[in-house]
C-alpha cells in the first residue's frame, strides 16, 4: 500500500477491489495538548509557566496530585497560590479542569476559591470543571497521613499531610470514593464511606473519626459541587476535536514521581508524562509540547537525597534571595547547585520539547556557580540514574565552575541583553541536554521573562 494515498484507497475483500473508495476513520493525532512538567524535586516556578501560557489557551488542566502542590502566580504585585485549582483559573478566558487523577479535599477546594475570589478571582462559577472519577481525600485521609509519618519517626518523608499517600492507596486497594459516588445513591456513599472510615480506624486505633457529622457534612457539598462535575474525558476530546487550545499543569514534579522519583521519598502520584495521560484519559498521540520547568539551582522539600544539597552559607543565600519557603507547608526548602545528571534522567523519562528555566535572577551575586554534571560510585562514573536510595545518597558529584555574572539582570527581557556569562550559563545547559531553552524567568512577576526564540 506504501504510495497509495489515504483517501484513495480501496477495501479489499476476498482480493477483490470493491468499487467504492471509503474514507478511513483517522486517530486524533492532530490536536495536540501542550503540557508544562516539574524537572527537578518541585516548586521550580510552574504556576507562573502556566500562567504565561494560558494566555493562548482555552483550557488548563491538573492531572494528577492533590492540594500538597503550591503554584505560585503573581501579577501586578498580588500573589495568588493556587493548590488544587490549576493556575489558569485566574485568566478569565480559560476553562479549568479538575482531572480524574487528581485527588480531591472538597473543603479544601472550597477555601481556595474564597481566598482567590477575596484576592480578585472572578467569574471561575463558569469555568470550573471536575472530573466525576477524582478520589475525594477525606479529612481521615488527612490524619493518617501524619499518624504515618509519626510511626515512621526519623524515617518520616517530609509530607505535606494533606492525605494524598492514603488517598491514593483508597484508590488503589479499590475502596476509595470518587466524585461521582458522592453525586450518586447517597445511601450507597454512606455504605462506602462508612466501610472506608472503619478499616482506617481498625488500622489506626487513635484515629478519631465522627462519621456521622462528616456524613452531614458531604451531604452539603453534593449540591455544592454538582455544577462543576462533568465526564471530563468524553469534555476534554470533544473540546480537543473542535480545535480548542488544551494545557496541562503538572504538579509535583519528575524526583518525586512515585515510579521515577527518589522512592519512597516521593509524593503517590505519577507526576512526569504519564500521568498526564492516565490522569486526564489523553492518548500518547495528543501530547505535544512538552516543556519542562527547570530552576537555575536545586530545590528540594521534605526528607531523602539531594546529591548537590548546600548546607553552608551558599545554600543560605539561595534559600533567603531565591525565597525558599514551601508554599502549602511554610517548610524552609533545602537548596543546593543545578544538577545536570539528574536533569538528563527526567529529560529521558519526561521527552521535553523546550525548558523553561527560572529564576536565573536569584544566581546574580555568585561570583562562582558550581553545576553538578555527573555522579561518581565507588569510583566508577554511573552512566544510570541510582535507584537505591543509599546508591544515590553517596555518590560523589563531579561538578563544574562557571564565572558568575554579578549584577542583576531582573529588568532583562531581551536574551541578547543578558550579561555573557549568563547566557553561558543557559547554553551550558542547553549543550548538556541536547533541549533548547524557550524561556528565562529573571523574576516572580508575570512579566520578569525572556521569551529566548
Ligand atoms: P506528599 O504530601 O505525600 O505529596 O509528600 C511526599 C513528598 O512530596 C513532596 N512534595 C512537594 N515538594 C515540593 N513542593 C510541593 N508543594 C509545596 C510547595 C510543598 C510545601 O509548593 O512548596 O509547601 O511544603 C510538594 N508537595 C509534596 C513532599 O515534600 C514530600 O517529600
Ligand atoms: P511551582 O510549585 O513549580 O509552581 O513553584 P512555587 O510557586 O512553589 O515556587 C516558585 C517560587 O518562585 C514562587 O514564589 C514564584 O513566585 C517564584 N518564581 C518563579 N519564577 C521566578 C523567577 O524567574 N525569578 C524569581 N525570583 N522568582 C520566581
Ligand atoms: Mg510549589
Amino acid at each position: 500500500r506504501r504510495g497509495v494515498k489515504m483517501a484513495e484507497c480501496f477495501v479489499e475483500m476476498n482480493g477483490q477491489a470493491l468499487a467504492s473508495p471509503r474514507k478511513r476513520p483517522r486517530r486524533d493525532d492532530t490536536h495536540k495538548v501542550t503540557v508544562v512538567l516539574g524537572a527537578q524535586w518541585g516548586d521550580e516556578g510552574k504556576g507562573k509557566v502556566v500562567d504565561l501560557l494560558a494566555i493562548d489557551a482555552d483550557i488548563v488542566c491538573r492531572c494528577q496530585g492533590g492540594n500538597n502542590a503550591g503554584h505560585t502566580v503573581v501579577v501586578d504585585d498580588r500573589e495568588y497560590d493556587f493548590h488544587l485549582l490549576p493556575s489558569g483559573i485566574i485568566n478569565p478566558k480559560c476553562k479549568s479542569i479538575i482531572g480524574n487523577g487528581v485527588v480531591v479535599h472538597l473543603p479544601g477546594l472550597f477555601d481556595e476559591l474564597q481566598k482567590n475570589e477575596a484576592k480578585g478571582l472572578t467569574n471561575w462559577k463558569d469555568r470550573l470543571l471536575i472530573s466525576d472519577r477524582a478520589h475525594i481525600v477525606f479529612d481521615f485521609h488527612q490524619q493518617v497521613d501524619g499518624l504515618q509519618e509519626l510511626e515512621k519517626g526519623k524515617k518520616s518523608l517530609g509530607t505535606t499531610k494533606k492525605g494524598i499517600g492514603p488517598t491514593y492507596s483508597s484508590k488503589a486497594t479499590r475502596n476509595g470514593i470518587r466524585i461521582a459516588d458522592l453525586l450518586g445513591d447517597y445511601s450507597q456513599f454512606v455504605e462506602k464511606f462508612q466501610g472506608l472510615a472503619a478499616v482506617y480506624q481498625r488500622m489506626f486505633p487513635d484515629l478519631q473519626v465522627d462519621v456521622e457529622a462528616e456524613l452531614v457534612r458531604y451531604k452539603a457539598f453534593v449540591e455544592r459541587i454538582r455544577p462543576y462535575v462533568v465526564e471530563s474525558v468524553s469534555y476534554l476530546h470533544s473540546a480537543l476535536w473542535s480545535g480548542q487550545k488544551v494545557l496541562v499543569e503538572g504538579a509535583n514534579a519528575a524526583m518525586l514521581d512515585i515510579d521515577f522519583g527518589t522512592y519512597p521519598y516521593v509524593t503517590s502520584s505519577n507526576c512526569s508524562i504519564g500521568g498526564v495521560c492516565t490522569g486526564l484519559g489523553l492518548p500518547p498521540c495528543n501530547i505535544g509540547e512538552v516543556i519542562g520547568v527547570v530552576k537555575a539551582y536545586t530545590t528540594r522539600v521534605g526528607d531523602g537525597p539531594f546529591p548537590t544539597e548546600l548546607l553552608d552559607a551558599t545554600g543560605n543565600l539561595l534559600q533567603t534571595r531565591g525565597r525558599e519557603v514551601g508554599v502549602t507547608t511554610k517548610r524552609k526548602r533545602r537548596c543546593g547547585w543545578l544538577d545536570l545528571a539528574l536533569l538528563q534522567y527526567t529529560t529521558m523519562v519526561n521527552g521535553y520539547s523546550a525548558l523553561c528555566v527560572t529564576k536565573l535572577d536569584i544566581l546574580d551575586t555568585l561570583a562562582e556557580i558550581k553545576v553538578g554534571i555527573s555522579y561518581k560510585s565507588k569510583g566508577e562514573k554511573l552512566n544510570y540514574f541510582p535507584s537505591n536510595t543509599a546508591e544515590l545518597a553517596g555518590v560523589e558529584v563531579e561538578y563544574i565552575t562557571l564565572p558568575g555574572w554579578q549584577t542583576s539582570i531582573e529588568d532583562v527581557r531581551d536574551y541578547e541583553k543578558l550579561p555573557h556569562n549568563a547566557k553561558k550559563y543557559i547554553q551550558m545547559i542547553e549543550e548538556h541536554i541536547q533541549v533548547p531553552v524557550k524561556w528565562i524567568g529573571v523574576g516572580k512577576d508575570r512579566e520578569s521573562i525572556i521569551n529566548v526564540y
